[in-house]
């Protein structure tokens, strides 16, 4: 029973993912996670001294999680001889700082290229075959259509997976692993190696047809378009079945790129069975196929990514390109819940981690090279990532049932309706209170961003940063004008301060009260000053500060 009794415990120990109503929740030590994380730039894990230096400022700057590649080239630097000495560094280090750690596995495919495999497996390019451009140059990309590169990578792969379960498997402080690091295919759309030409001109694999015909409702509408045009065909080459045009080639790429993945995935599984995502760079600025990394798992490609890499959990967008809302949503979808591995760092991350949690029931938020994070960047993140500490009880149990919400605005999208039931909540950029002079004075405003949720019918938190929110009956009829209002307010330039219109009867909602509060580890409320004078403009509204972060309880009642 000693044995079994260990075991038991161990399995329990192990990170994993489960379904909660809609949301998927990552589970860390008994309890969901919410990963409030941060990447390591690509060389600061290949330093002992690095490694020692940036743990701590981490874990200052509120990071629960840090994201750290695991580099192929140091791990193997002669063909079977493995050094796991910055691995356990690492996972040593984070646990000094009370970090969890997820490895980027920088094997075969870092950014589409092989810079990170070893220089014997380069050298040797006749054992170990490169992906050749259209033209027939070869490139410095191993050609995943080779078995040897797929042996190797799995090879080192597995040791690495066996590493990390026998010093982690009690302890749980490797949470997940990224497969790869933005694989893809540039210079264009496809491998034009001997193998792969045959591949090409080969039938499109029965599994990817008979997975695409049985999930045909779902498909995402341009594979859905591209396969239509020839007819819906399920039985010829790539061609033949999606049309002669470099997407039908990307999306080639982009299935036996998920198939080597899949190798890996399932190598992992067998050993230490944790999370596992691959990441993507995104298709923007109009580029074509191959211009951007071509086959990566991006959302038009989720589905030949879900057939070719059943075992991976989660498709993840590495996101420099703005506009984070429309990109998350392209990745928050009811078969893949939303990651965020990378994200261009900047004074908005904090807002956008907010919104992420609130809207998307995000597994995490991570930006990029964070140990480089500027002073007032990381006194942001810092304090943003505090209070979402805070929130982590209360949110996760919350989750998956549609109660809370993400705000997220800047100058340009300034304001957010939401329903629940007959309640409509306004919120708006704080700026849009013509009270600070930095609303008009030319400045580019921070984003402001925070989340709503609905405990219940007349209780709320409302939380983050440079947002204001207001509750009103659906069907009231607005007839309070607040524009001219000072922040006393009295109308800014004294006289009538409102407008009476005439009113259509019917009940109005009033804010009770509104507490600034903390949470404890159990997600209890710890009430810290109470908000209802001029920080509530006298009841009218809830409101953050753009220069704060906070956690706000309020309560609704109703009169008439
Ligand atoms: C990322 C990072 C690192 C304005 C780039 C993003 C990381 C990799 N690639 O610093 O190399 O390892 O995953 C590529 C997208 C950049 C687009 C910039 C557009």
């Amino acid at each position: 029973s000693g044995i079994f009794l260990s075991f038991f415990i161990h399995a329990q120990e192990i990170p994993r993912l489960q379904k909660k109503g809609t949301a998927t929740q990552l589970v860390v030590g008994k309890k969901p996670f919410l990963i409030l994380g941060g990447e390591l730039g690509n060389s600061s894990a290949s330093s002992f001294l690095d490694i020692e230096r940036d743990f701590p400022k981490l874990q200052q700057m509120g990071l629960n999680t840090v994201l750290v590649p695991a580099y192929w080239d140091l791990i193997e630097p002669e063909e079977g001889k493995f050094d796991f000495g910055l691995i356990d560094k690492t996972i040593d280090q984070a646990r000094k700082n009370n970090l969890k750690v997820v490895f980027l596995w920088f094997g075969s495919y870092k950014n589409s290229m092989s810079c990170y495999a070893p220089l014997w497996l380069k050298k040797d390019y006749k054992k170990y075959p490169r992906a050749y451009s259209k033209v027939g140059k070869p490139m410095e990309i191993a050609s995943s259509f080779s078995e040897n590169v797929l042996k190797a990578d799995n090879k080192v792969f597995c040791e690495l997976m066996k590493h990390i379960s026998l010093v982690d498997k009690t302890q749980g402080t490797v949470i997940m692993v990224q497969v790869e690091n933005e694989i893809g295919m540039l210079e264009g759309a496809r491998d034009y190696s001997k193998e792969a030409n045959a591949t090409f001109n080969n039938q499109v694999p029965e599994a990817l047809m008979k997975f695409l015909t049985k999930n045909k409702k779902e498909l995402h509408p341009s594979l859905l378009e591209k396969w239509g045009k020839q007819g819906f065909k399920t039985k010829g080459n790539w061609q033949e079945i999606f049309g002669n045009d470099l997407y039908t080639d990307e999306l080639f790429t982009s299935y036996y790129y998920a198939q080597y993945v899949e190798k890996l995935a399932k190598t992992a599984r067998s050993i230490h069975n944790i999370p596992l995502y691959v990441n993507a760079a995104m298709n923007s600025r109009n580029r074509l196929p191959g211009e951007y990394p071509a086959g990566g798992p991006l959302a038009h490609l989720i589905d030949i990514w879900h057939a070719g890499a059943p075992s991976i959990d989660m498709l993840s967008p590495d996101l420099y390109d703005g506009d984070f809302t429309s990109w998350s949503a392209k990745y928050r979808l009811h078969h893949n819940p939303l990651f965020v591995p990378e994200i261009k760092m900047t004074q908005n991350n904090g807002v956008q981690a907010f919104y992420a949690f609130g809207e998307h029931d995000a597994i995490g938020y991570s930006p990029f090279s964070i140990e480089n994070n500027s002073e007032s960047g990381s006194k942001r993140l810092s304090e943003a990532y505090s209070k979402l500490k805070q929130l982590m009880p209360v949110l996760t149990k919350y989750q998956g049932q549609g109660q809370s919400k993400g705000l997220l605005f800047d100058q340009k999208n300034t304001e957010r309706m939401i329903n629940y039931d007959d309640l409509k909540i306004t919120a708006r950029h704080f700026f849009s209170l013509p009270w600070d002079p930095r609303s008009k004075d030319g400045s580019i405003w921070p984003e402001g961003g925070g989340l709503i949720l609905r405990l219940a019918k007349d209780e709320y938190i409302v939380a983050g940063s440079g947002i204001v929110v207001e509750f009103d009956k659906e069907n009231e009829k607005k007839e309070i004008q607040t524009k001219d209002l000072g922040e006393d307010g009295f109308a800014a330039q004294g006289g009538k301060n409102q407008t009476q219109n005439t009113w259509n009867g019917g009940k109005r909602v009033g804010i009770g009260s509104v507490d600034e509060i903390s949470i404890d580890e159990t997600g209890k409320f710890i009430p810290i000053r109470r908000l209802n004078g001029d920080q509530t403009h006298q009841g009218r509204h809830v409101r953050i500060g753009v220069d704060d972060f906070q956690i706000l309880h309020v309560k609704l009642y109703e009169y008439q």
